[in-house]
C-alpha cells in the first residue's frame, strides 16, 4: 500500500455535492460529477470554441519561446524537471498576460468550478506544459499537492489541452479512485516528483483542443512520452477554494494562504464570476 505524506493524518474525501452546496450540478451532467467523485476525473468536451484555444495558443506561445530560449542557457539546456527540448513549464502566466487571465475566467471554467470546489474560489496556480517531441520520457505518476501540500488537500487541476491530446503525443493517463486517500507520499525522480512506480488499472484521457481534463490535485497521473513529430500543448490552471494555505511544517503557523493578488485572485465570490480589473 502506498505510503501517505506526512501532513496526510485525517484526509476526508468531500463530495461535489458537499463542497459545492448544489445537490446537483448547474454546468457540469450528475454523470461528470459522480464520475470526479468515484474516479478522481471527468473530461468535458467542447468547453472552449477555436477562436479562444487560436487566441490563448497565440498568447502563450510566445512566453513558451522565452522559457525555451532562457533554458538553453542553462546547463544541460534544463532547470530542475524543465528540459529546452523535452518539456518546458511556464508558470503564472495569468500573473501578467491578459488572454490567459481572461481564459482563467472563462464560463465554462467558472461552470466546473462552481460545480466541483464551491461557491468562493481563487485561482490557484497556472502554466503552460509543452510535451516536445521526446519518445523515451513520461512524465511520472504524481499528484498535484504532492508538489506543495495544500490545505484542503482538495483542489482542482484543468488541464486544458491547446492541441489535440493523445496517447501518442502525451496525454494524461490517470489511476482511478486513488484520490480518496489523500496526499501520497512522493521522491524526487529524474523527471519530476512521483508516488507510484506502475498503475495496473490506470486509464489515458484522450482529449482534444477544445475539451478539458478535469480532476483532483489528489488524483495521481502521468502524461506519456511524446513519440510524434510535434509538440504537444496545454495550459494548466488550478483553482482552490479561497482561504487554501501551503503547509510548510506541522505547526499551527507553518501554513502560507494561496492569496498573491496577481495570481491568485478570486474568481468566483458567492457563486458568482469575479470581474473587472485584478491586483
Ligand atoms: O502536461 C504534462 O505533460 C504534465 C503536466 C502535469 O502533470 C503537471 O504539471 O502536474
Amino acid at each position: 500500500m502506498t505510503a501517505l505524506h506526512p501532513f496526510n493524518t485525517a484526509f476526508a474525501w468531500q463530495s461535489a455535492a458537499a463542497v459545492s452546496g448544489r445537490a446537483t450540478p448547474t454546468f457540469l451532467s450528475s454523470e461528470q460529477t459522480e464520475q470526479f467523485d468515484r474516479d478522481g476525473y471527468c473530461l468535458v468536451e467542447h468547453a472552449f470554441d477555436a477562436a479562444t484555444i487560436g487566441a490563448l495558443t497565440a498568447a502563450i506561445d510566445p512566453h513558451e519561446r522565452d522559457a525555451t530560449e532562457f533554458l538553453r542557457t542553462q546547463p544541460d539546456g534544463a532547470m530542475f524537471i524543465a528540459q529546452a527540448d523535452a518539456i518546458t513549464f511556464t508558470a503564472h502566466l495569468a500573473g501578467h498576460d491578459e488572454t490567459c487571465r481572461d481564459f482563467t475566467r472563462h464560463p465554462s471554467l467558472l461552470g466546473i468550478v462552481g460545480d466541483l470546489i464551491g461557491p468562493d474560489v481563487r485561482l490557484y496556480w497556472d502554466q503552460a506544459v509543452y510535451k516536445k517531441p521526446e519518445p523515451t520520457r513520461e512524465f511520472p505518476w504524481h499528484q498535484d499537492n504532492g508538489y506543495a501540500f495544500a490545505e484542503p488537500q482538495q483542489y482542482l487541476t484543468c488541464w486544458v489541452p491547446l492541441t489535440d491530446a493523445t496517447v501518442s503525443n502525451g496525454c494524461p493517463w490517470v489511476a482511478p479512485g486513488m484520490h480518496r486517500r489523500g496526499t501520497f507520499l512522493h521522491r524526487l525522480g529524474p523527471y519530476g516528483f512521483t508516488c507510484l512506480d506502475t498503475v495496473d488499472d490506470a486509464v489515458p484521457v484522450e482529449a482534444p483542443a477544445g475539451s478539458v481534463v478535469v480532476f483532483s490535485s489528489l488524483t495521481p497521473h502521468l502524461t506519456g512520452a511524446n513519440v510524434t513529430e510535434t509538440v504537444r500543448k496545454a495550459y494548466i490552471v488550478q483553482y482552490a477554494p479561497s482561504g487554501a494555505a501551503v503547509r510548510t511544517g506541522i505547526g499551527a503557523d507553518d501554513l502560507t494562504v494561496a492569496d498573491q493578488p496577481d495570481r491568485q485572485y478570486m474568481v468566483l465570490r458567492n457563486g458568482s464570476p469575479v470581474t473587472g480589473r485584478i491586483g
